[in-house]
C-alpha cells in the first residue's frame, strides 16, 4: 500500500506521524509549511478541501480528520495495539481522543489562531487571554487522566502500548508551552511526556520534525 502523510512540524499531525512510525509502516512524510500557506494552495486543497493537516493518502484515497485517520491506522496495523479492542475500553479511549480533538485542541486554536474566530483585534486579544486560562485547566484535567492511568498501573493512555492518545497528550502539553504555560508546573504530566518522547518511534518523529519538547519562555 502506498501511504503519504502530509504533516507540519509540531502540529496535530504528530499523532498519525508517530503511529505510522510505531507500526513500522513504509510511508512518505510530506512536509506542509503552514506559515507559508501551503495548506491553502489549490493543489493541497484538491486533496483536503478543509485546508488542514494531517492528511493521509492511502493508495490515492485522501483521509482528513485525526479521528478518522487514527481509526484507519488502528485497523490497518492491528498488531500495534494502538487502541483497545474490548468494547468498553475502546469506547473510553475514543472518548478521551474525541475530547482531546474537539475540546483541548480547539481551545488552543483560539489562542494560536484567534483570527479564525473573530476579525476584531480586541476580541482576538481577549480570546487569547481567556482561552489560555481555560487551556491551563484542561492541562490539569489531562494530568488527572495520566495520574488515573498510573494508579491503575498503566503507563499509556491508549491501552497496553503507546498509542495516539499518548502522542496527542505530548502535543497538547507542548502547545501549553507555546501558550506561555510552563509544562514543568504539571509535574506528573511532564514526567509522562518525557516517557512518551523516549519511545523510539516517537523520538524518531521528534527528530524528523526537529521539535524541541519544552518551548516555554517566561514572559
Ligand atoms: N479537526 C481537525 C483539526 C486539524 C487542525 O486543526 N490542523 C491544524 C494543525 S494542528 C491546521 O492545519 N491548521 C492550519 C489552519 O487551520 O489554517 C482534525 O482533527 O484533523
Amino acid at each position: 500500500m502506498a501511504l503519504q502523510l502530509y504533516f507540519a512540524p509540531g502540529a496535530c499531525s504528530f499523532v498519525p506521524h508517530t503511529m505510522l512510525e510505531a507500526a513500522g509502516a513504509t510511508f512518505e512524510p510530506v512536509l506542509v509549511k503552514l506559515h507559508k500557506g501551503e495548506h491553502l494552495q489549490p493543489a493541497y486543497k484538491a486533496l483536503n478541501p478543509r485546508g488542514q493537516v494531517p492528511l493521509l493518502v492511502a493508495d490515492g484515497q485522501p483521509i482528513n480528520q485525526i479521528l478518522a485517520i487514527v481509526l484507519y491506522l488502528d485497523q490497518l496495523y492491528p498488531a500495534s495495539g494502538f487502541l483497545p479492542t474490548e468494547a468498553m475500553a475502546r469506547a473510553q479511549a475514543l472518548q478521551t481522543l474525541a475530547w482531546m480533538n474537539n475540546t483541548v485542541h480547539t481551545t488552543f486554536a483560539h489562542i494560536f489562531l484567534p483570527h479564525k474566530f473573530s476579525d476584531q483585534k480586541d476580541v482576538q486579544a481577549h480570546l487569547k487571554q481567556f482561552n489560555t486560562q481555560v487551556y491551563r485547566e484542561l492541562l490539569a484535567e489531562l494530568q488527572s487522566l495520566v495520574e488515573a492511568a498510573q494508579l491503575a498501573s498503566r503507563t499509556w493512555l491508549s491501552g497496553a502500548s503507546f498509542g495516539p492518545l499518548d502522542a496527542y497528550a505530548l502535543t497538547l502539553t507542548r502547545w501549553g508551552g507555546m501558550s506561555g504555560i510552563d509544562p514543568t508546573s504539571f509535574g506528573a504530566l511532564w514526567a509522562y511526556v518525557q516517557l512518551v518522547a523516549a519511545v523510539p518511534a516517537v523520538a524518531r518523529v521528534i527528530e524528523r520534525e526537529r521539535l524541541q519538547l519544552n518551548v516555554y519562555q517566561p514572559a
